[in-house]
């Protein structure tokens, strides 16, 4: 895929960011449509504007301003950070309205770093990664089960993370494709069991126009620590979620407010060093 091979020399925004934005173009199949009809397009659209436009009355935003607003937009869309901008100001408000109609384990943000078609391994399974993988070991198993309790075989977990840096392969040139990336499939009582290590938080990129708008803000560019996954059986709705590790940095103030108190794993750390935790999913039927 083109996207893994086009980055620039370093683990810039604009390289994260064309990726990015490539990456969401690539998944326009998998996403679905949206079917949305003319008099839904008038009344969101409309509403989206009257909320700018109240901005501007109320707070006064000058010529300048918005000059510099325009000029803004038009650079988050040159380097194609719109999927990131989008992924961490706005996805969590479209997660909570989506989320209230679901059963099952919480979900939370997809994110913009999400690559299909990773390496498929049956559990146990450990995840790709560099020889000399920085990071400290972790072990996740659990079981996915049905709303009644009864367990999912062959449950699939598409699972992508950071490295011990913060950086996600696909998305930083010096990393190699589909680093800690997989898709672990459970077996016949929907059991899994993933070694990987443990991710740093992750720092939106500070040289692009995302990262110079949280520094004008006077904000702070950071996700706690986490794990994505996509846990998907046959017959049931494909859950979308993030782990993150009790006491991490920033569980607190994600940038993207896409943190739930049922995400937050507790890891326990083992005489070897490395830490073990448990977690199950539980899916609703389609
Ligand atoms: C990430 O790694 C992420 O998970 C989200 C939601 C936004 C930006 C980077
Ligand atoms: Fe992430």
């Amino acid at each position: 895929m083109s996207f893994v091979t086009t980055t620039q020399a370093g683990p810039t925004a604009a390289g994260a960011g064309a990726n990015a934005t490539e990456a969401f173009r690539a998944g326009t199949v998998r996403r679905g449509s949206a079917q949305t009809g003319r008099e839904r397009v008038d009344r969101v659209v409309r509403a989206v504007l009257a909320a700018v436009h109240g901005v501007i009355r109320d707070e006064e935003v000058t010529y300048p301003e918005f000059q510099a607003a325009k000029a803004w937009l038009m650079a988050l869309g040159d380097v194609g950070e719109w999927p990131l901008f989008l992924d961490v100001f706005v996805e969590h408000e479209v997660e909570k309205v989506a989320e209230k109609h679901q059963q099952g384990s919480k979900g939370t943000i997809e994110g913009p770093y999400y690559l299909p078609d990773q390496v498929r391994l049956s559990t146990p399974a450990t995840l790709p990664m560099r020889d000399d993988e920085k990071g400290e070991t972790l072990l996740l198993s659990g079981q996915v089960r049905d709303l009644d309790g009864s367990p999912l075989a062959g449950a699939e977990i598409d699972f992508w993370q950071a490295d011990a840096d913060g950086y996600y392969s696909g998305f930083a040139p010096h990393l190699p494709d589909g680093n800690l990336r997989g898709l672990i499939v459970a077996d016949e009582e929907g059991r899994f069991a993933i070694t990987t290590i443990l991710p740093a938080p992750y720092q939106i990129p500070t040289d692009g126009p995302t990262g110079a708008l949280v520094s004008a803000a006077g904000w702070h560019p950071w996700r706690p620590a986490h794990l994505h996954l996509m846990v998907r059986a046959d017959g049931h709705r494909q859950l979308t979620t993030q782990l993150y590790f009790d006491g991490g940095q920033w569980l607190d103030s994600d940038v993207a407010q896409a943190t739930k108190d049922e995400l937050v794993l507790h890891p326990e750390r083992q005489p070897d060093g490395s830490s073990h935790v448990l977690h199950d999913f539980t899916l609703e039927p389609t």
